[in-house]
C-alpha cells in the first residue's frame, strides 16, 4: 500500500496555521488493469506444451482516507491529482501480474465526496476509508480461453481502464464545540481565552473570515473547539458569510451562543436561534449553552430568563472564564446533553 502521509507535527501545525481549505475539486483515475498473457509452456522433452499465459493484476484503486489530525483541504488544493499504481502484466508459467498500488489521501474527518452525479460518500472516522476510483481489472490470460475447439489459443484479455473521474469534496468540520455570535461579539477573544489558538481579533465585523479551531486540553480528551464566522441577519440566504459558516456548525456537539452583553443580547440571541431554524430546524435541537461576554463594559449585569444555561463573562480580562472552562470540560456536557 502505498500512502501520501504529512508527518503528524506537521500535520497538527496545519490545524492553526495552514490556509483553511473547505472545499476542492480533486481530479484521481485508478491504475489500469495489466494485461492477460499469451503463452505457451516449454519443457525439455515435452513437445508441445499447453497454454500457461497468467492474468494480469488489477490496478489500484484510490480512497481518501480519515485523518483526526488533520483539520483542512489545503493539501489536496495544492495536490488535486492522484492516480493509483496499474497492475502488471500476467507472465507465461500462469504468474499473475502484481495489483497496482492503492493510494490513500489522508483527509479531514468529516468530509463528504462526490461525483458529477453522485454522492460517493462520508469520511466521519479516523481510520475510514472511501473508495472514490476503482482500478482496472486485470485481463485474462490464454489458460482462461482454452475450449474443445481451441486447445492452444492466442487469444488473452488486456486490462481495462482505470475510473477516471474528478471527485468534489466538502468538510464539515466536526468540531466539540462551536462558538457561534454575531460579528465582533468576541467569539475569537474567548477561543484564546480557553484554548492555545491564536486568532485574529479586532474591533471589526468579520475579523474572523474561515473558522479557527483551537484545543483545550482536557484529562481525558481534548476538545476541539471552533470559532466560526459571525452570522448576521439573513445567513440562511448566504448573506455575509451565511452558508459556509451554517454548514460548519451542522455538524457541531454543543453550540456556544456568545452574545455581546454591552449590545442588544436579547435581540441577538432570539436573532441567531432565527437564523439556525430558518437555515435547518435541527440546528435548534443541538444542545447549546449561552455566555453573555464583555460584562466588563456593563455597569449592573443584567440577568437575562432564557432556558439556556447561560454564563456571564469576560473573554478580554477572563473574568469567569474558569467557570465556562470547567463546565465544558466536563465529560457529561458534550456527551450526554
Ligand atoms: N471590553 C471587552 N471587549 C472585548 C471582550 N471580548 C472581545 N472584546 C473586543 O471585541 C472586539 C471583537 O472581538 P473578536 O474576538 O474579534 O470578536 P469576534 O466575535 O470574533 O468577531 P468576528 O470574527 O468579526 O465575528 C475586539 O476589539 C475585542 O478586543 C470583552 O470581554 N470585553
Ligand atoms: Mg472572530
Amino acid at each position: 500500500m502505498s500512502t501520501f502521509f504529512v508527518d503528524s507535527q506537521s500535520a497538527i501545525n496545519y490545524n492553526f496555521q495552514m490556509q483553511f481549505v473547505d472545499e476542492v475539486r480533486i481530479f484521481v483515475t485508478g491504475g489500469n488493469g495489466g494485461n492477460g498473457c499469451v503463452s505457451f509452456r516449454r519443457e525439455k522433452f515435452v513437445p508441445k506444451g499447453g497454454p500457461d499465459g497468467g492474468d494480469g493484476g488489477n490496478g489500484g484503486s484510490v480512497y481518501l482516507a480519515g485523518n483526526k489530525k488533520l483539520m483542512t483541504l489545503y493539501d489536496l488544493k495544492i495536490k488535486p491529482h492522484y492516480r493509483a499504481g496499474r497492475g502488471g502484466h500476467g507472465k507465461g508459467k500462469k504468474m499473475h501480474g502484481r495489483k497496482g498500488k492503492d493510494i490513500f489521501i489522508p483527509v479531514p474527518v468529516g468530509v463528504v465526496a462526490r461525483n458529477d452525479t453522485d454522492l460517493l460518500g462520508e469520511i466521519m472516522y479516523h481510520g475510514e476509508n472511501l473508495l472514490i476510483a476503482r482500478g482496472g481489472r486485470g485481463g485474462r490470460g490464454n489458460v482462461h480461453f482454452v475450449s474443445s475447439r481451441n486447445r492452444a489459443p492466442r487469444r488473452a484479455e488486456e486490462g481495462s481502464a482505470g475510473e477516471d473521474t474528478t471527485v468534489h469534496i466538502v468538510l464539515k468540520l466536526i468540531s466539540d464545540i462551536g462558538l457561534v455570535g454575531f460579528p465582533n461579539s468576541g467569539k475569537s477573544t474567548l477561543l484564546a481565552a480557553m484554548s492555545n489558538a491564536q486568532p485574529k481579533i479586532a474591533d471589526y465585523p468579520f475579523t474572523t473570515l474561515n473558522p479557527n479551531l483551537g484545543v483545550l486540553a482536557h484529562d481525558l480528551n481534548n476538545i476541539v473547539i471552533a470559532d466560526m464566522p459571525g452570522i448576521i441577519e439573513g445567513a440562511h440566504q448566504g448573506k455575509g458569510l451565511g452558508f459556509q459558516f451554517l454548514r460548519h456548525i451542522e455538524r457541531t456537539r454543543l453550540l456556544v451562543l456568545v452574545i455581546d452583553i454591552s449590545g442588544d443580547p436579547l435581540a441577538h440571541y432570539h436573532g441567531l436561534l432565527e437564523e439556525f431554524r430558518a437555515y435547518n430546524p435541527q440546528l435548534v435541537q443541538k444542545p447549546r449553552i449561552v455566555v453573555f461576554n464583555k460584562i466588563d463594559l456593563v455597569k449592573d449585569i443584567p440577568r437575562f430568563d432564557v432556558s439556556e444555561k447561560t454564563f456571564y463573562v469576560s473573554a478580554r480580562d477572563g473574568t469567569h472564564i474558569d467557570d465556562l472552562i470547567k463546565y465544558l470540560s466536563n465529560e457529561n456536557t458534550i456527551q450526554t446533553q
